[in-house]
């Protein structure tokens, strides 16, 4: 059974290596597709089961999916601990299922979790919260899996950069560090001091409250128009957040997905127009 798991992970690293429209550290979508973008899941199982029926990949072979922040949060073990692993396994399944369909980003905790830093949610220190809760699932095979989910989440692609301009990731440099963020993480096989401040792929994934100004910037930076982004809460499952910025959440059961065919160009408000409240899903 763990070497099941530690198979698991390491054939999921592979495959976002793999990934056919990854470059770099960046995935360049087709524009014959059409493209599902979830926010946080943060253990949200429900919610990850609402997009796969949703989303039929089987069916819709031109259909992408968008995953970001899998772990910390929903179900806990006896002891308090964060189960959200068990999810993380499923989507790496899911991936490894339509490798070339569904693509996992880099979030902010997968770097806390990568580095083992501390990250607070809700009053608790999630990644002693999950290692203990694999520590006791696992028990000596706990570090080897902390290990695999490690360098699992190491090798996912930051962000995803459409045809029709819009670009996602998890979040974007917040003001105060912009002017440390180097825009060739994108190009060159990230290290480890990447995903520690204030390595770029840190600020990449933990900005939160970015100006007008700061969004106008990286969309020169990155040649696009519209920013999707996870990251910050949003109650209501979504918010517009800037001009060209819109948050979107799914780890409650007030979340949003947003699906958007890329051979068409959107303005936000036709953005808007297409979250999909998880809720009415079946
Ligand atoms: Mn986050």
């Amino acid at each position: 059974m763990p070497q099941t798991i530690i198979d698991l992970l390491n054939k999921g690293r592979e495959a976002n290596t793999a990934d056919k429209f990854r470059r770099g550290n960046l995935i360049h979508l087709p524009t014959e597709s059409n493209l599902i973008i979830t926010g946080d899941l943060h253990g949200h199982r429900r919610n990850f089961e609402r997009t796969v029926t949703f989303a039929d990949l089987a069916d819709n072979p031109d259909r992408h999916i968008i995953f970001q922040e899998i772990i910390h949060g929903g179900p806990e073990d006896s002891k308090g601990g964060c189960m959200s692993y068990t999810l993380l396994f499923d989507v790496i399944r899911y991936k490894l299922k339509f490798p070339e369909q569904v693509h996992i980003i880099m979030g902010n905790h997968d770097t806390a979790f990568i580095n083992n830093s501390e990250v607070m949610k809700d009053g608790k220190e999630m990644n002693r919260a999950m290692c203990s809760a694999i520590k006791r699932q696992y028990k000596e095979a706990g570090d080897e899996i902390i290990l695999a989910i490690r360098q699992n989440l190491f090798c996912q692609p930051l962000a995803v950069k459409c045809e029709n301009r819009i670009w996602i990731s998890h979040s974007l440099p917040a003001d105060r560090l912009v002017n440390k963020f180097d825009p060739k993480i994108m190009d060159r096989p990230l290290k480890v001091n990447d995903v520690v401040k204030p390595g770029s792929a840190y600020l990449l994934t933990w900005g939160r409250k970015m100006s007008q100004s700061l969004l106008d910037k990286m969309a020169e930076m990155f040649d696009v128009d519209i920013f999707i982004l996870g990251h910050q809460p949003q109650e209501q499952g979504w918010s517009q957040a800037g001009r060209n910025l819109i948050i979107i959440a799914s780890n409650h059961n007030h979340g949003y997905m947003l699906e958007i065919d890329l051979a068409k160009s959107y303005t936000i408000e036709q953005l808007i127009e297409a979250l999909v409240p998880m809720a009415s899903l079946p």
